[in-house]
């Protein structure tokens, strides 16, 4: 018999083909009685996948209390009930580090085309505004000071990209991280007063909804960027849009937003923030070694009791 596993969100196909080999697995994301379905059945899964954007919650691990495994897709455990799956023993896999590079990347890109107007800059062109006259000057980021809001796994490698642009990195978090020659802020406040960029890299959920509030946007100022490639709930994101609106902040780059995908239409006319659809982990390579991690994850615990990338 294999055992049963409950699958929370689509997966890439050659995932999903590999469960079915391991696992007698339910789609549950086809399911039209969610609720009716794991009152019937919830106690027949051992196992359940879900993605960062979709998580787990305390009443659907109630519906499943023979549970012993989470496989998530994703680096983000804002949305997984972690208290809970450490209360009853459930190990929790996630999929770390293999996305660091590409949300790194994607970190750079948005503060480049925030910073240079790359976007904005095409849209000109296209609109064929160019032979009226030159787009207006931008602002240079090489040379330049970049605060970082969260010295973890991605923003440590954030920091790293930041040596090819010669900038100077200061970075704020809970406490100041070993192994980090960068120079600790304790006040986001300050951070934001004294970087041009203000780029945030934290974890989200409960610790720090609206961290990027209204007084840390006015530190950051008119000279200043938000780069957010983090989650969305991080930023008091009407107060984001009041600033950008009003030019109290030179601009932003944002790939998270509080209620995605719906994005603040206020936000679609201006030329001061660059908009992507939370694709910071979104390149072949990366999602295919998240996959992979996903597999690995489940294929670790039932060989040996613990999964390879452990989120509690
Ligand atoms: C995920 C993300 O790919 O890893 C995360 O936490 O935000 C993205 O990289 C996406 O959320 C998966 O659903």
């Amino acid at each position: 018999m294999k055992p049963r596993l409950l699958q929370h969100g689509r997966l890439p196909e050659k995932t999903e083909a590999q469960l079915a080999e391991q696992f007698d697995v339910h789609p549950f994301w086809a399911e039209t009685d969610p609720a009716g379905y794991l009152a019937k059945h919830g106690g027949e899964f051992v196992a359940m996948t879900t993605r960062a954007a979709i998580g787990v919650d305390a009443a659907m691990l109630a519906a499943l209390p023979n549970l012993r495994v989470i496989s998530s897709f994703g680096v983000g455990t804002d949305k997984l009930d972690l208290e809970t799956a450490r209360a009853r023993g459930i190990a929790v896999g996630y999929t770390p580090d293999v996305l660091n590079d590409c949300v790194a990347d994607t970190a750079f890109a948005l503060l480049m085309d925030a910073a240079r107007q790359v976007s904005a800059a095409d849209r000109f062109v296209r609109r064929g505004e160019w032979p009226k006259g030159p787009y207006p000057l931008t602002t240079r980021v090489s040379g330049k000071r970049l605060g970082i809001v969260g010295m973890g796994r991605i923003g440590r490698v954030i920091a790293r990209r930041s040596i090819g642009f010669d900038m100077e990195v200061r970075y704020f978090g809970r406490k100041p991280q070993d192994g980090v020659d960068y120079g600790f802020e304790p006040s986001l406040e300050a951070l934001a007063s004294w970087a041009d960029f203000l780029m945030v890299a934290t974890s989200g959920g409960p610790s720090t909804r609206h961290l990027i509030s209204a007084s840390v946007l006015e530190a950051l100022g008119p000279q200043g960027y938000l780069i957010n490639i983090a989650r969305g709930t991080v930023v008091d994101e009407a107060a984001l849009v009041s600033a950008l609106t009003d030019k109290r902040i030179a601009g932003a780059g944002l790939d998270v937003f509080e209620r995605e995908p719906h994005v603040p239409e206020a936000l679609f006319a201006l030329d001061n923030v660059v908009l992507l659809p939370h694709v910071a982990s979104g390149t072949h390579e990366t999602r295919a070694a998240m996959a992979d991690l996903v597999f690995d994850n489940l294929q670790s615990f039932f060989a040996t009791g613990s999964v390879l990338k452990s989120a509690v």
